[in-house]
C-alpha cells in the first residue's frame, strides 16, 4: 500500500511543481486520501510573486535565501522522506576521539571531562541530505567503555550502527575503534552522544547538521546552538546520588549551571564568558537549537525577537512564531530569527523549566549583537515565561500523513490490559501497553540483543524488557502510562525517546488512560510527529509508528538518571528481516570481553544505557 501511494503522490507533486511561487511558504496542507494513508498535496492557490530563481523545485530549483524549500533535482521540502532521499553517491568522513581530559566551561575551575576531540560540545558533523556518513570513533578513555548513538537518525536497515551497548552492539573497550556508517535519509538538526551509562553528561556529546530544504526562507545559517545543564561534580557522582535519592522519592540534585553552546559566565566569580552571535540588521538567521541536557528541560528565548519554528526534531512543520521555546532533553527546534529590531545588544536566555520539574541553581545567557552596537552587556528584558510543560504545539508536519485509526479504535475497545501492571505487554495485535512503574531494563553489555538473534536464542532475561512486535503489522500503537502516585517514585514529566523511528503523537493526558473516554479525542489526522515527546507526570501518551525498519530498538526516558535506573523498553521489529552483523561487530565484542573480564577499573552499576 505504501508503494502505491508513493507513486500517486509523486505524480501529483511533479505535475503541480511548475506553477509554484517561491517567495515564502510553498506548499500548504492538503490531502490525498487512499487506504490507510493520506498523503500531501501541492497547494497551488498562493499568489505570491515568484523570485528570480527557478520556479521548479522538483527539477531545477536551487536552494537559496529566497528558495529554501527547494533542494535538488527531484527533491524539495514536499518530498516524503519516508519514501525517498537523494542519491548523492557521496560519503562524508569524520573521526571522533573520546578522551579523558579536563574542562572549565564557565570559569568554575577544571573538572574531569570526557570530550570528543577536546571540544565541548564535540565537533559538528555536517552532511547533505542523502549522503552516507562514516564516523570513526576511537575510545581513548583508559577506564570506561563507550558506545555512540546518533540521536534521531532513522538507521534504516542499519541497526548495528545505532550505538546502544547491550542491544545493538558491545561497548568499545578502551583503545578500540568502530566506524559507524549510516545514511542521512532525513535533514535538519540532531546530536550524537554516548549511550554508555550516564557518560554523555561529562561532555561526550556533539551536534549534527544534515543540510536540506526548509519550511521558511533565511539568509544565513548560524549552525547548531546547544543548551545543556552542567554539574560541577562528574556525572558518575551525580548519577550515584540520583539513584540513592530515587529510593527515598527525592529529586536528583539540581544542575549547577546551564551552558549555551558550551559556555556561560560563572554565577559568582564572573569567570567564563557569554557566547556572542553577530547579527546584520535586516537579515534572517537560522538557528538550530538542541537540548543536550542530562536532567533539565530548558526554555530559551531571545529578548525582543520572535523565533519562527520551522522544524521540530527532524520534521519540517508549518512555521509558527514563539517568544519562548521549551526544549525537552533530546528535542531540537530549528528556528528563523529576523534581525528587525533597533541596533543593539540582546540577551538570549536559557532557563530550567520549573513546570517540567526541572531545577538548576543558575541559568544561562548569551549575547546577540547587531552590527554597529557597542561591546557591552545587553540591558534588555525578557518575554513573560510560560508556566506549562508540554511539547510546542500545535506543530503541523509539512508533509501530511494520517495514521489509520480503525484498527486501533476497534482493538482499544477490547483492550483488557491492566495499565498499572509492571511490564510492557501487547494485545497480540497492534497495541503495546507500557505501564511505567519502574520496571527496570538492565542490559548485558557483553551479550547484546543482536547476539541473541545470531544465536537463535529467544530466552531473553526478564530484565531485558523486550517485546516482540507481532509480525505483519503495518502500524504499532503504544499506550505509555505513568501509573502516578508513590509507586512510580518519579511522577514527573518524562521526555520519551524512540530509536529507529520517529512517532506520531496521537494524544496525551492526565490520569489513567480510559479507553471509553480518551480514544475519541485522539488525533489521527496529520498529528505531530517527532522522536522525543513528553509523557506527562501521572498521565499517559499514545504514539504510533509504521513497522518499516527491521531491528532491535530502544524506547526510553532521556533523563540520564531515569534510563540509568532502567526507565526503558526494547522491541524487536520484523525480526526475520533484521540484517545480522558480521565479523567487525563480533570483534568489538571480543575486545570488550577481553577488557571487561580482565579486571576493569569499574563495573557496571546501572542499566548500562
Ligand atoms: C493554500 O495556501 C494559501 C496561502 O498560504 C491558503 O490561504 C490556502 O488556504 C491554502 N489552501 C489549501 C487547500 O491548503
Ligand atoms: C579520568 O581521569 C580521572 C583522573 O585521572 C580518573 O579519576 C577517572 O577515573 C578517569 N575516567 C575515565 C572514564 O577514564
Ligand atoms: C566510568 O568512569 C567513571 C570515572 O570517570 C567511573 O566512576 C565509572 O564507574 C566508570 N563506569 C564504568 C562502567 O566503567
Ligand atoms: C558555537 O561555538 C562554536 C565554537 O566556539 C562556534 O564556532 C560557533 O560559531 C558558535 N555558534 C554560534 C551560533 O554562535
Ligand atoms: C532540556 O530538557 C530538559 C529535560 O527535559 C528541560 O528541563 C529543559 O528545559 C530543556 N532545555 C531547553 C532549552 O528547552
Ligand atoms: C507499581 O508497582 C508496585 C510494586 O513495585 C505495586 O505495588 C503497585 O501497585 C504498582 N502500581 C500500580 C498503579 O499498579
Ligand atoms: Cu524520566
Amino acid at each position: 500500500m505504501r508503494s502505491l501511494l508513493l507513486l500517486v503522490s509523486t505524480l501529483l507533486t511533479s505535475s503541480f511543481a511548475l506553477q509554484l511561487p517561491y517567495d515564502h511558504i510553498l506548499w500548504g496542507p492538503g490531502g490525498l486520501a487512499s487506504g490507510g494513508f493520506v498523503r500531501r498535496q501541492a497547494n497551488t492557490t498562493s499568489s505570491a510573486a515568484p523570485t528570480t530563481t527557478s520556479r521548479a523545485p522538483d527539477s531545477s530549483c536551487k536552494n537559496g535565501p529566497l528558495t529554501r524549500s527547494c533542494w535538488s533535482n527531484g527533491f524539495s521540502i514536499a518530498t516524503d522522506f519516508d519514501e525517498k532521499w537523494p542519491n548523492t553517491g557521496k560519503t562524508v568522513y569524520y573521526t571522533l576521539e573520546l578522551r579523558n581530559t579536563t574542562c572549565n566551561p564557565d570559569g568554575n575551575g577544571d573538572r574531569t571531562c570526557l570530550l570528543f576531540n577536546n571540544q565541548l560540545p564535540g565537533p559538528t558533523i555536517i552532511a547533505d541530505w542523502g549522503d552516507t556518513v562514516a564516523v570513526t570513533v576511537k575510545n581513548l578513555l583508559p577506564d570506561n567503555g563507550t558506545s555512540i548513538h546518533w540521536h534521531g537518525i532513522r538507521m534504516l536497515n542499519t541497526v548495528t550502527e545505532d550505538g546502544v551497548n547491550g542491544i545493538t552492539e558491545c561497548p568499545l573497550a578502551p583503545g578500540d575503534t568502530k566506524i559507524y556508517t549510516f545514511r542521512a535519509t532525513q535533514f535538519g538538526t540532531t546530536w550524537y552522544h554516548s549511550h554508555h551509562s550516564a557518560q554523555y553528561g561529562d561532555g561526550a556529546v556533539g551536534t549534527v547538521i544534515i543540510n536540506g530544504p526548509a519550511a521558511a526562507n533565511y539568509d544565513i545559517d548560524l549552525g547548531t546552538y546547544s543548551v545543556t545543564d552542567w554539574y560541577y561534580p562528574t556525572t558518575f557522582q551525580i548519577n550515584a546520588i540520583a539513584h540513592q535519592n530515587l529510593q527515598v522519592q527525592a529529586p536528583p540534585p539540581p544542575g549547577d549551571t546551564i551552558l549555551i553552546n558550551g559556555t556561560n559566565k560563572h554565577p559568582t566569580s564572573g569567570g567564563g564568558s557569554y557566547n556572542k552571535v553577530k547579527l546584520t540588521p535586516g537579515k534572517k538567521y537560522r538557528l538550530r537549537l538542541a537540548n543536550t541536557s542530562v536532567d533539565s528541560n530548558i526554555r530559551v528565548s531571545l529578548d525582543g525577537h520572535k523565533m519562527k519554528i520551522i522544524t521540530g526534531d527532524f520534521i519540517p512543520v508549518q512555521p509558527i512564531d514563539r517568544e519562548w521555546i521549551l526544549l525537552a532533553i533530546g528535542q531540537r527546534y530549528d528556528v528563523v530569527i529576523q534581525a528587525n529590531q533597533p541596533v543593539g545588544n540582546y540577551w538570549f536566555r536559557a532557563i530550567a523549566a520549573a513546570p517540567c520539574a526541572s531545577a538548576n541553581r543558575f541559568s544561562a545567557l548569551s549575547i546577540f549583537q547587531y552590527d554597529g552596537a557597542p561591546n557591552a552587556d545587553p540591558t534588555t528584558t525578557g518575554f513573560t515565561v510560560p508556566t506549562t510543560c508540554a511539547d510546542e504545539a500545535p506543530l503541523v508536519p509539512w508533509v501530511k500523513n494520517n495514521v489509520p485509526s480503525e484498527s486501533f479504535i476497534s482493538q482499544a475497545q477490547n483492550l483488557d490490559v491492566d495499565l498499572g501492571r509492571q511490564q510492557v505487554t501487547t494485545n497480540g495485535e497492534s497495541i503495546v501497553v507500557w505501564a511505567v512503574n519502574m520496571t527496570a531494563i538492565d542490559v548485558q553489555w557483553e551479550k547484546p540483543t543482536l547476539q541473541y538473534l545470531i544465536d537463535g536464542n529467544t530466552d531473553y532475561p526478564q530484565v531485558s524488557n523486550l517485546i516482540e512486535i507481532p509480525a505483519g503489522q503495518q502500524w504499532t500503537f503504544w499506550i505509555i502510562q505513568e501509573t502516578g502516585g508513590t509507586e512510580t517514585r518519579v511522577p514527573i514529566p518524562h521526555p520519551m525517546h524512540l530509536h529507529g523511528h520517529d512517532f506520531y503523537i496521537l494524544g496525551s493526558g492526565q490520569g489513567i488512560f480510559d479507553k471509553n473516554v480518551n480514544v475519541a479525542d485522539l488525533k489521527f489526522d496529520n498529528p505531530d510527529r517527532r522522536d522525543v515527546t513528553f509523557l506527562p507526570g501521572g498521565g499517559w501518551v499514545v504514539v504510533a509508528f509504521p513497522t518499516d525498519n527491521p531491528g532491535a530498538w530502544l524506547m526510553h526516558c532521556h533523563i540520564a538518571w531515569h534510563i540509568g535506573e532502567g526507565l526503558g523498553v526494547q522491541f524487536l521489529e520484523r525480526k526475520s528481516e533484521i540484517t545480522l552483523p558480521g565479523s567487525a561487530w563480533q570483534q568489538t565484542c571480543t575486545n570488550w570481553k577481553t577488557y571487561y573480564n580482565g579486571n576493569p577499573a569499574w563495573l557496571k552499576d546501572d542499566s548500562g544505557l
